[in-house]
């Protein structure tokens, strides 16, 4: 920690940026019981204090929490790793991650040298491929998600640029929605149930919805989304517009877990009882309630669907 001891803690404050502890927790992905565990079991991170007393991360800080969360995801133990230097952790984390990549496979390497080259069109016709090869199920979650992982890590170590992973983003979700499409077509039947996608208005990504998408039209379903970023309100009335049976949403880690059960409680309000609410995603501590329920992965969307069919059939509505 190399903030100047000279200075308080607010003109510290005045001179740098720094983050509340709710902020740091979804920047980085700690949760605000593991950053208070540390700072009281080894003394890091040591955060100022504003005029109320409460925690406030410097930039700095926040970085190395950052590469500490890298290196705990690699597998290193906290007491191992939290209070060494940031010199020692960039070794560490150099290490754990030259391994991974040498355990790369060639669709990841073929993706990142295009992104390298700015090939759009290559880039296009290879996910493309990559999509005719393996099907649609397997490309949305098999390969999708081991592109993002890729992707992601490749942007943290600096290897790419943010322009890139957006542009890859674009170029995925292009491709994925014209197959997603594909299975819609005009005058083909679609089965019940009819499913609506869509995050609430403080989740921008949209990756894993339409992941979620791909394996619901494949399931027979009839598809409609809303994409990212819907009024809570709107997207109750988009239900109804659509006589949707299924809203199923999408939350990530940056969610915490009680602002989506809130959202998901005011929207259960909104929806008469037969529309039913499937929340996914990587939301960590997100448990289902009377009113909703909460699929842990896509491979649940196939039982979770069969198991909708059932009821329906029972109560002769199928
Ligand atoms: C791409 C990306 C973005 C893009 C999103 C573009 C887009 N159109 O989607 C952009 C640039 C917008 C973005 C923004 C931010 N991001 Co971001 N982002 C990512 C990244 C690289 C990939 C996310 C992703 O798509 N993952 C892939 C999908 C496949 O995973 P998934 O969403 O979990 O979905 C899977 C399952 O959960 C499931 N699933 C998902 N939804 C559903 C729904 C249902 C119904 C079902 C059944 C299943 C299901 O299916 C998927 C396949 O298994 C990750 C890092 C990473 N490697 O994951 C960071 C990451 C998620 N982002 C992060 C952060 C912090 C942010 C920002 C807050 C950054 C900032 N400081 O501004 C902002 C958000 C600001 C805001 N509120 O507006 C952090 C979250 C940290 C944490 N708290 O855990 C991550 C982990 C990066 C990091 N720091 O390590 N991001």
């Amino acid at each position: 920690m190399k903030v100047d001891l000279s200075m308080t803690d607010v003109e510290v404050l005045e001179t740098s940026p720094a983050m509340t502890i709710g902020s740091v927790e979804r920047d980085c992905g700690l949760p605000k019981e593991t950053l208070r565990v540390w700072e009281r079991r080894y003394g890091f991170p040591n955060p100022l204090r504003d005029r109320n007393d409460e925690r406030l991360y410097p930039a700095e800080q926040v970085a190395t929490l950052r590469l500490l969360r890298r290196l705990v995801i690699a597998g290193h133990r906290p007491g191992q790793v939290v209070g060494l230097p940031d010199e020692e952790l960039l070794v560490l984390l150099a290490a754990s991650e030259a391994s991974v990549a040498q355990t790369r496979d060639p669709e990841v390497e073929l993706v990142l040298n295009l992104l390298r080259a700015h090939d759009a069109v290559g880039l296009r016709d290879g996910l493309s491929a990559m999509l005719l090869g393996a099907g649609l199920g397997t490309f949305a979650s098999v390969t999708g998600p081991k592109l993002v992982a890729a992707i992601g890590h490749a942007w943290s170590r600096g290897e790419l640029e943010i322009h890139q992973e957006h542009f890859f983003t674009e170029q995925f979700t292009t491709v994925l929605r014209s197959a997603i499409n594909a299975t819609q077509v005009a005058g083909l039947p679609r089965a019940d149930p009819r499913v609506l996608f869509g995050t609430f208005p403080q989740e921008p990504h949209a990756l894993g919805l339409i992941m979620a998408e791909a394996m619901f039209a494949l399931e027979g379903c009839l598809v409609i989304s809303l994409g990212v970023q819907t009024p809570i309100r709107e997207i109750a009335a988009a239900a109804r517009a659509h006589k949707a049976h299924i809203l199923a949403l999408s939350f990530s880690s940056i969610i915490p877990a009680a602002q989506a059960t809130s959202g998901l409680v005011e929207l259960r309000a909104l929806l008469p009882e037969q529309v039913e609410i499937w929340a996914g995603g990587a939301c960590a501590g997100l448990r289902p309630m009377p009113g909703f329920q909460v699929l842990n992965g896509l491979s649940d969307i196939n039982p979770a669907v069969s198991d909708w069919r059932a009821r329906k059939h029972r109560s002769g509505k199928i």
